[in-house]
């Protein structure tokens, strides 16, 4: 890796934690409508993965998606001008927050059904496979994600087919208020993949060079044996599943825990500074220019107009040619 490529990783990091940060008090202001699942403590996992993907390589997840849209190139005054409703945001500001999309960046979005986007993955592939492509499809999902129908739908074919996916879980120890240990037969969710006979792994996620090289290595594995691999991704969310959860089902002491000695991005500054690739000086400057690049993007977005009732109808099908 050149020093350039350490920076974009923590540049990412940054502007992913930055416009949550935001994302959260434009909600509390009542300018986002509907829900808003912030990635917080999760920032490592999305950026070390999508940083190893090659163009070809298609990415699709679940609701908790501002993260990923950035790692796949959206730029962050694009994906708040999603989340605030506006025609400048990825989806026309008709998606918000659960449906950022973009599919010239090879982003399948933004799924709101827990599990539902596992078989899209398997058929995403299933079409590369018909066309002889030899692109990848990296589908994220939560560990309550395989608690549901859809997972063990979508896993089994992958395997009868041999399809090209990179099923990635990002543990984050929680489905909504329910712990992994109370939903799921087994802790550790890679076991799943045993069953359907899949090779996995399970990976540190809030290390990004961690879960970069794993990303690298299972995506090429993926791509040469054309056949699924299963990567768990150990990770925590810092804020409530969701704005306004009351989090009764886990104490402020672990949370505070998490954050103080588990931050994805302070590990990774510390990292930075110690084996002398990056200055804290320069870290510094970074985060100055992150913080004035979304500064000018909340401006951007709030004074971007809305949708016209006149456009409700448009791009709902597609014509077939
Ligand atoms: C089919 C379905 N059932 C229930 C819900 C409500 N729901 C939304 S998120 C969620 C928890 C999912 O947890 P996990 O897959 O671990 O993802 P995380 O929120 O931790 O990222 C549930 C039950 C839903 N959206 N879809
Ligand atoms: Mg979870």
């Amino acid at each position: 890796m050149e020093k350039n490529d350490y920076l974009e990783l923590f540049k990412q990091m940054l502007l992913i934690r930055m416009v949550e940060d935001q994302a959260s008090v434009l909600y509390q202001q009542g300018k986002i409508g509907g829900f808003l699942h912030l990635y917080i403590g999760q920032e490592a996992v999305s950026t070390g993965l999508i940083s190893a993907r090659q163009e070809q390589d298609r990415v699709i997840t679940a609701y908790r998606d501002h993260g990923v849209a950035i790692n796949c190139g959206i730029p962050a005054k694009v994906v708040l001008s999603e989340l605030l409703g506006k025609v400048t945001g990825c989806s026309e500001g008709r998606g918000g927050s659960m449906h950022m999309a973009d599919v010239s960046k090879n982003f399948w979005g933004g799924h709101a059904i827990v599990g539902a986007h596992l078989p899209i993955a398997a058929g995403l592939a299933l079409g590369d496979r018909y066309q002889g492509k030899d692109s990848v499809t990296i589908c994220m999902f939560g560990d309550g994600a395989t608690n549901i129908g859809y997972f063990h739908e979508a896993v089994n074919l992958s395997k009868v087919w041999n399809l090209s996916v990179l099923w990635v879980c990002e543990n984050n120890l929680y489905g909504m208020g329910t712990a992994v240990e109370r939903a799921s037969a087994v802790s550790e969710i890679r076991q799943k993949a045993e069953g359907y006979m899949i090779p996995n792994s399970r990976v540190d996620g809030m290390d990004v060079l961690k879960v970069r090289e794993a990303a690298q290595k299972t995506i090429e594995m993926v791509r040469s044996n054309k056949t699924p691999y299963f990567l768990e991704i150990e990770t925590y969310r810092f804020r409530g599943h969701s704005m306004g959860d009351p989090e009764r089902y886990r104490t402020s002491d672990e949370v505070k825990c998490w954050q103080e000695e588990e931050d994805p991005i302070g590990i990774y500054h510390k990292y930075l500074v110690e084996n002398t690739i990056a200055s804290k000086e320069e870290l510094d400057g970074l985060e100055k220019s992150a913080e004035l690049e979304i500064q000018e993007a909340v401006q951007y977005a709030e004074s971007s107009p809305e949708p016209q009732a006149k456009d409700l109808y448009t791009n709902i099908y597609v014509e077939a040619r």
